[in-house]
């Protein structure tokens, strides 16, 4: 590999080996139009497509394979970066970090959670208290911020059992659905930290060219994510209700609205077809608001390919 030092003139980009980010991470570039043929021993993904590489790491290692310049951008849990950021700060380490993109998916939230037996009467409560957590940074600072002094117990994996070892006396954990809390009689109570996945990068400009790179490969991404948020929403109604069926459509494109030919469906009644290109879910409510004003034979369609 290059040391960071020499010019690079392909961009390299660091995501998860396997673990929850690593598959959509791969189809998230896929989706971008980027190929690869995969090393042997499966560390490094040789972009065939456009100039760009894929180092398959584990996602604590990403941040810092970024900020000492080995990768230029990363797939990455906030949560992740947002530690290791207060960590290089709090050691005085410089390469700041930041989010280039969040991505929407990946979500999770850095919660504290006390076990279900307790009431919850607030962060006072914690004072003294040994607190079990991943995230002993991301936790002290929000510590800090409440005014309370308790003690970060930094554990690397099963964060949830330790108040029943007697290791810590509440958790400070990754929540999605809660079903790991409650089955080890925990309740979250507080979120410290909303997180998502994120592409990570420097909080400055690449060098050798490779910031045009990452411009067309976000670009990219931008576009991928823009046609997969992407519905057309399909409906008939008759003209006379046109008027409260059109400020009922979700916002996004300019509808078109196409006469029907008579007699075809509704007995000869003057009808129109509506499109209107749609960006994110369109709700069961609103389709049930769009027939109540007179709208029938709606239909949400996905959208495979666009090119305005
Ligand atoms: O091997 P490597 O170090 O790369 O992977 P890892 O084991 O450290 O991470 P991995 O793959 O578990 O998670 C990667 C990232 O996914 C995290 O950093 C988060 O950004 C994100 N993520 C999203 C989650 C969850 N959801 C999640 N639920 N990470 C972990 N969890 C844990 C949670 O702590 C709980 O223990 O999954 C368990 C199930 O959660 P519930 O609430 O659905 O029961
Ligand atoms: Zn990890």
């Amino acid at each position: 590999m290059t040391p960071p030092s020499q010019p690079r003139e392909r961009l390299r980009v660091a995501i998860q080996k396997s673990g929850r980010l690593g598959e959509p991470a791969r189809e998230l570039l896929a989706s971008c139009g980027l190929t690869w043929r995969e090393s042997r021993d499966r560390l490094f993904l040789y972009g065939e497509s456009l100039p760009v590489d894929v180092l398959l790491v584990r996602d604590d290692d990403i941040p810092g394979l970024i900020a000492d310049g080995v990768c230029d951008l990363g797939v990455v849990g906030r949560n992740v970066l947002v530690e290791h950021g207060l960590d290089r700060e709090a050691t005085g380490r410089p390469g700041r970090l930041t989010e280039w993109r969040r991505l929407g998916w990946g979500a999770c939230r850095l919660a504290l959670a006390i076990p279900e037996d307790q009431q919850w009467r607030g962060p006072d409560q914690l004072t003294g208290l040994r607190i079990a957590t991943s995230y002993p940074r991301t936790l002290a600072r929000w510590l800090g911020e409440q005014g309370v002094d308790a003690e970060p117990v930094l554990l690397n994996g099963s964060v949830e059992i330790a108040p029943r070892l007697g290791q810590a006396d509440v958790v400070a954990d990754l929540v999605s659905t809660g079903s790991t809390l409650r089955a080890n009689q925990l309740t979250p109570v507080v979120t410290i930290l909303e997180s998502e996945a994120v592409i990570a990068g420097p909080d400055h400009a690449l060098d050798d060219g490779r910031q045009e790179i990452a411009d067309l490969l976000l670009r990219r991404l931008d576009g991928a994510v823009r046609l997969k948020e992407s519905r057309l929403l399909m409906l008939r109604a008759g003209r006379a209700d046109l008027d409260a069926v059109m400020p009922l459509l979700p916002a996004g494109h300019e509808p078109t609205v196409l006469p029907v030919e008579r007699g075809s469906l509704d007995g000869g009644r003057d009808e129109v077809s509506v499109q209107v290109l749609v960006h994110g879910p369109v709700s069961w409510s609103r389709l049930e608001d769009l027939k109540r004003a007179g709208a029938h034979n709606l239909m949400v369609l996905p959208v495979e390919g666009m090119l305005a």
